[in-house]
């Protein structure tokens, strides 16, 4: 048996920042065995992993993975590469300024990346054109907490959400987004009944543990949130001391917010009013509430406000900074906080200065050592993007982020880089629809191969370790970085000999000239050694964790971060989303994330088991939008904006509400035909932060009323730029394709032949076809040596196949006798359907759960765990067997 190495690192998706460790075989040749558990010991998880984190270990495979530089479609060397672009940069700067020459970056490069990149472009480019896709994910909080405190700080810690009797959750799905702490929610709710309030137009899965949830109007939180504080001081709940003591701006914020009236807050919000007011004698009468707020919050014209709006509650009460109290913006990406912390947008400097202080601008070109730093804030994403279309920026080096898919009014991007002079991008996937633009393509180091450090949405910084040597060619963001600066002769400040070197200057950078000015402190580790770094400990920075009241929480003395030491009150206004619905755009278009899938897929949807839940592009409506729409549940519906369409699958659920529809943004054009939901969005922003309003759109839905529906289970990944409709994605031993057109197709036998394929079995296939030319039927299964290699099945409606059976059927032996039966698309009478996969991990589906609940007697999800080992695992499907429990736990088998 061969020996297994252990490595603690950390989850490389959400902001949750889970502990994992990584179990490597030692390997003679090939490919390692990897196994990934949580790790127990990491205070953010305490063993716990979901859906995604499980999945780690399957998302390794080299297949898809850029493993060597290439200039203009040519393989190269990385001298040759790093040339290239030192050269372009170097002759756009001479001939056009610094200003011609932009990064865009992500919050998933790790912190060493990201400082050198942060570095090398406003300390040596001479430039503030760098952003990052946190711009488009968390800048209006960032605005929000530097006007209220002074700085942008996140004052509470995960253990509020255990120690908390009331959480609020504003725009966030936690139970699909923030798993983990989801699940330490639903534990303390258990335990010690917290009340869990939900604010969100969608019913979402984290509603399936919520007291009350509050569908309101799009947009209109300001609204909600003002008349929450207009009733605080109704009934007497404003801590006046505290007002007086810590805060400036009551007066005006208090006349904002009681410029509306409850009943116009009623209309506003479109809530009942039984509903607002039990909310806010909830939150009036609860002394320790914790407000957690995410893209429902920050993706708005409106999010800068949205979250003063939330923290002006907060402070007005006096409950920020204590045990289980505060206003808590949940981070998406798993170094969205690290980033922040180097100075990674356009509008900041590095260790939380700013670019506009002089004396900021000072300490940091003195530490850099470079006669100046840019006094002028940078291009925020979106009119970056927008430069590059106008040709004022004619060089962009972009890093870890696939801005052709998640900027809004993508299309009109994916043109700006097409027309781009010179794009670089830095990537560990092959292809992805933004690599596909590159002048110069740079191989990077993936999860597992690269070291550094993240910091998660509680300020808690851990070491991501690499187990795997890199593949190929490829090498880490910040070593690329480097040996660019070192080509265009920024030589000794580019000299690292390893992340640990940038990990040290960056934390001697926030000691410098900082005598507790600012927030972030982490000088500590100034001179942290190689050895040091590699057995760091995962720590929380900000106030000392000894402290049993303040336990980490920044605040508690109520001094903040302004010049006189006292927090701001901001007084909002209500104002209507940037888009208005009208008779040619009726509809809300609402965008977010689903369970099991990150973003553009290039990591999730490398394994069958993320896909089970979701494999297809969907568009969720309300069943009297349907029916107004003339939409078939599990049809196929164009939806259309000013800016552009897209199509997916029709879901028809009474969880949406009615004129709003919702679209999930994975979907790009590596995995279907038209499912680019980013093509679809108003590139409008918020004026303060920049942040785009992905949450709302006004839209048109059609049915896509195809002549034909195909469903095909295949061996080899199939094509999908020949049909009008198609999404593909791996699934059992090989791939499914939905697929769907307008045009006749005559030579289904052909397309069979082509689809239904493995390598090498040609001559030994055999293939079993069904065709009923009269009612537009034509099904195949193939076989070869006796297996099933792939089925097809065509027909006039979409497909009434089961996609689990189907599924299983791939790789199958099948007697001769038995393979005709295929054809028909479904098991046999004795071999009942699972029915969608709801839990990932053991492969559970939703009719499986059912019957255990209606036949089996299982009255709970944990019954359900206990008969069928659905949800015992990652935990991650819980709320939908919660879900599927409660619909028919009344009913009793016949
Ligand atoms: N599975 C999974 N998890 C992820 C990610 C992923 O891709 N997949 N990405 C990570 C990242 S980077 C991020 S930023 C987070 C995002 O995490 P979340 O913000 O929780 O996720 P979203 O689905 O984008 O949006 C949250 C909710 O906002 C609601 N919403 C829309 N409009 C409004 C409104 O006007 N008011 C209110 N109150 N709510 C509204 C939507 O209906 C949606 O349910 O998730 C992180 N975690
Ligand atoms: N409509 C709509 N659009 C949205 C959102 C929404 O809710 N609705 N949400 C927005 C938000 S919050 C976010 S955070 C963004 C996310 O959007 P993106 O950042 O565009 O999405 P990702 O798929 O995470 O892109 C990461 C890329 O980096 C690559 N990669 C992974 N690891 C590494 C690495 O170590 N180094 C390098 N160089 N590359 C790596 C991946 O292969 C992938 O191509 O989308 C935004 N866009
Ligand atoms: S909650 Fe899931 S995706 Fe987020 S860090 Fe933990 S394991 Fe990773
Ligand atoms: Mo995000």
């Amino acid at each position: 048996m061969n020996a297994w190495t252990r490595t603690r690192t950390t989850c490389p998706y959400c902001g949750v920042g889970c502990g994992v460790l990584a179990d490597v075989e030692a390997a003679g040749c090939g490919t390692p065995a990897v196994h990934i558990k949580g790790d127990p010991e990491h205070p953010a998880n305490f063993g716990r992993l979901c859906s995604k984190g499980s999945a780690l270990a399957e998302t390794l495979s080299l297949d898809d993975r850029l493993l060597h530089p290439s200039v203009d479609g040519q393989m190269t060397s990385w001298d040759r590469a790093i040339e290239t672009v030192a050269v372009r940069f170097r002759e756009t700067i001479a001939a056009h300024g610094p200003g011609a020459v932009a990064m865009y970056v992500s919050g998933q490069m790790l912190t060493e990346d990201y400082y050198v990149a942060n570095k090398f472009m406003k300390g040596f480019i001479g430039t503030a054109n760098i952003d990052t896709n946190s711009r488009l994910c968390m800048s209006s909080s960032v605005a929000g907490h530097k006007r209220a405190f002074g700085t942008d700080t996140v004052p509470g810690v995960y253990e509020d959400l255990e120690l908390a009797d009331l959480v609020v959750l504003v725009g966030s799905n936690l139970a699909w987004c923030h798993p983990v702490l989801y699940q330490r929610l639903a534990a303390a709710r258990e335990e010690r009944g917290t009340k869990v309030v939900v604010i969100d137009p969608r019913a979402t899965a984290t509603c399936d543990i919520a007291d009350l949830h509050l569908a309101l109007e799009p947009g209109s939180d300001i609204a909600l949130f003002n008349g929450l504080l207009a009733h605080l001081q109704a009934t007497g709940r404003i801590d006046q001391e505290y007002v007086a003591r810590a805060t400036n701006g009551w007066e005006n914020t208090i006349d904002a917010a009681t410029a509306l009236t409850f009943d116009d807050v009623v209309a506003q919000t479109g809530l009942g009013s039984d509903a607002l007011a039990c909310f806010f004698e909830l939150f009036a009468t609860t002394q320790r509430v914790l407000t957690v707020y995410s893209q429902g919050v920050n993706q708005s014209s409106a999010g800068t406000d949205k979250v003063n709006a939330i923290i002006n509650c907060h402070l007005a009460t006096g409950r920020i900074g204590r045990p289980g109290m505060g206003p808590f913006s949940v981070t998406g990406q798993p170094n969205a906080m690290g980033g922040r912390e180097v100075g990674g947008l356009a509008n900041m400097l590095a260790a939380h200065m700013e670019l506009e202080d002089s004396a900021h601008r000072r300490i940091v070109s003195k530490f850099w050592g470079v006669s100046s730093v840019p006094d002028r804030s940078g291009l925020k994403a979106v009119d970056l993007f927008n430069a590059i279309a106008e040709g004022r920026i004619k060089a962009v080096w972009i890093m870890a982020t696939n801005p052709v898919d998640s900027l809004p009014d993508a299309d009109a991007v994916r043109a700006a880089l097409a027309q781009c002079p010179f794009v670089v991008v830095s990537d560990i996937t092959a292809r992805t629809d933004t690599a596909e633009l590159a002048d110069v393509l740079l191989p990077s180091t993936a999860w597992g191969e690269k070291d550094g450090t993240v910091t998660n949405s509680e300020r808690r910084i851990s070491r991501q370790r690499s187990f795997l040597y890199p593949p190929g060619q490829s090498r880490p963001d910040w070593w690329q970085i480097c040996r660019v600066a070192d080509r265009m002769g920024f030589v000794d400040a580019f000299r690292y000999a390893g992340p640990h070197e940038i990990f040290a200057e960056h934390a001697a950078l926030t000691g410098a000239g900082n005598d507790g000015t600012r927030d972030l402190d982490i000088s500590a580790h100034a001179s942290i050694s190689r050895q040091d770094y590699n057995a760091l400990e995962p720590f929380q920075w900000g106030p000392r964790a000894t402290d049993a009241e303040t336990n980490g929480r920044f605040f508690a003395d109520g001094k903040f971060f302004t010049s006189d030491k006292r927090a701001n009150l901001v007084p909002v206004r209500y104002r209507p989303p940037a888009s208005a619905v009208d008779r040619e755009f009726p509809l809300v278009l609402n965008t977010g994330r689903i369970r099991d899938q990150w973003h553009t897929m290039t990591r999730t949807a490398k394994t069958p088991k993320l896909l089970t839940h979701v494999a297809e592009p969907f568009v969720e409506v309300h069943p009297l939008d349907a029916a107004e729409y003339g939409l078939e549940p599990a049809g196929l519906g164009r939806v259309r904006s000013r800016f552009g369409s897209m199509i997916a699958r029709v879901s028809v659920s009474e969880r949406q509400r009615r004129g709003s529809i919702f679209v999930p943004m994975h979907w790009t054009d590596q995995h279907a035909t038209a499912a680019r939901v980013g093509a679809v969005v108003a590139p409008n922003t918020d004026p303060i932060s920049g942040q785009p309003e992905s949450k709302y759109g006004a839209v048109s839905i059609e049915a896509f009323n195809a002549a034909w529906y195909g469903f095909a289970v295949t061996c080899v990944a199939p094509p999908l730029a020949t049909y009008e409709y198609a999404a593909r994605a791996r699934a059992g031993i090989g791939y499914r394709l939905e697929f769907a057109g307008r045009a006749p197709v005559i030579a289904w036998p052909d397309i069979a032949a082509d689809l239904l394929t493995r390598p090498g079995a040609a001559s030994e296939r055999q293939i079993l076809s069904y065709c009923d030319e009269a009612r537009g039927q034509h099904r195949f299964a193939a076989f070869a040596g006796g297996e099933c290699i792939g089925l097809l099945y065509v027909a006039r409606e979409p497909v009434p196949v089961s996609r689990s059976w189907a599924i299983d059927q791939l790789g199958a032996v099948v007697a001769p006798r038995e393979r005709r039966r295929l054809l028909a698309g479904r098991p046999s009478k004795d071999v009942p359907d699972q029915g969608a996969i709801v839990c990932a991990c053991f492969s559970v589906g939703a009719n499986e759960i059912v019957r255990a609940v209606v036949e089996g007697g299982c009255r709970t999800t944990a019954e359900v765990g206990q008969c069928l080992g659905a949800g015992t695992n990652c935990g991650s499907c819980r709320s939908e067997i919660g879900r599927l429990v409660n619909e028919h736990r009344f009913e009793t088998a016949v």
